[in-house]
């Protein structure tokens, strides 16, 4: 007679794989995270090929599935679940339907926005046409002006003019009457407020990271965003704070300019109304309204999220 155990059904196999992964301290309080390393030596340049090299063998083993590579659409996403599939892994989500409810989805027009902010001042980044470094010199960019106005001026398009979570902090008593239309998140987010992003077609950000991870809710009209992965930074010219010199990956002058961006490993997402984009800490983004747009960026995730502090910005 056989000595063999019967074969176990799959179930059986699962349960033995998670009893192992206990076994070496799956369930265990998660470790405090390690200091943040010393910057590396700029002329360590034979350790940055290493990483360079490793990040590109990792991405291309990556690319053997379908589940560890790409970027996912998720509907229904337990907040359990989008910890442990994309916010502690740090992968891109695209979630449907969470936002489903909101009244904002139906009323913010840019006749409703004009109407229930009406005159009240606000600070918003303008004159943007006037210089490409926009974004890196953010405070000189600045402006005031009733949002009336501003709507008006961004209602038909153009680049000059966006109201951006940058001026979030200045705009907050302005714009509270819009809080009302908004909805929670309570799966992934506290009741922390979102910072709010209103601009017109063509509005362009350039290529960036950022430092906390975020949470992009579309609400208003549609914005085409790109994300790259960031073990593509080596060919993004990475050099002002979290800007690539690159700009835009779309952009063919700016690949004459950069040829190595040219074959960077990226994803596209068409953001529309009701959508949620999980963009993670150090993931490069560049994003361009085909319409009227407004989003909020939400940074109150139930989980840590400080990845700035000890940041070597240079
Ligand atoms: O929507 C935009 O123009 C940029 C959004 C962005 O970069 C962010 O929220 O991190």
């Amino acid at each position: 007679m056989s000595k063999r155990p019967p074969s176990l059904p799959a179930q059986a196999h699962d349960m033995r794989m998670q009893m192992a992964l206990r076994q070496i301290d799956f369930g265990a309080a998660p470790r405090p995270a390690t200091a943040a390393p010393k910057p590396q030596a700029p002329d360590d340049a034979l350790a940055l090929k290493r990483r360079d090299w490793l990040a590109d063998v990792q991405e291309r083993q990556r690319a053997l599935s379908p589940y560890a590579s790409g970027l996912l659409t998720a509907e229904h996403l337990s907040g359990e679940d989008f910890l442990h599939s994309f916010y502690a892994p740090g992968r891109p989500v695209l979630i449907k339907g969470a936002m489903a409810g909101w009244p904002a989805l139906d009323l913010w027009t840019p006749d409703y926005l004009a109407e229930t902010v009406g005159d009240a001042m606000i600070e918003f980044q303008g004159d943007r046409s006037r210089a490409a470094d926009y974004e890196l010199a953010k405070d000189r960019h600045k402006m005031r002006g009733r949002f009336r106005d501003f709507i008006a001026m961004v209602r038909h398009g153009g680049n000059n003019a966006y109201l951006t979570a940058y001026n979030s902090a200045a705009n907050g008593p302005a714009l509270a009457p819009l809080q009302a239309d908004l909805g929670h998140l309570n799966a992934y987010l506290t009741r922390a407020p979102g910072m709010l992003w209103i601009g017109g077609e063509g509005t362009f950000t350039p290529l960036h990271f950022d430092l906390t991870n975020n949470m992009l809710a579309q609400v208003t009209g549609t914005k085409r965003v790109i994300l790259i992965p960031p073990s593509q930074t080596r060919r993004l010219a990475h050099k002002a704070h979290v800007f690539s010199e690159v700009r835009d990956v779309t952009d063919e002058a700016r690949l004459a300019l950069y040829p190595q961006a040219r074959d960077v490993l990226r994803y596209e997402v068409l953001l529309t109304p009701g959508d949620l984009l999980f963009v993670p800490i150090g993931w490069w983004h560049q994003v361009r309204l085909e319409s009227f747009a407004t989003m909020l960026t939400y940074t109150g995730f139930h989980w840590p999220n400080v990845g700035y502090e000890g940041y070597p910005a240079g």
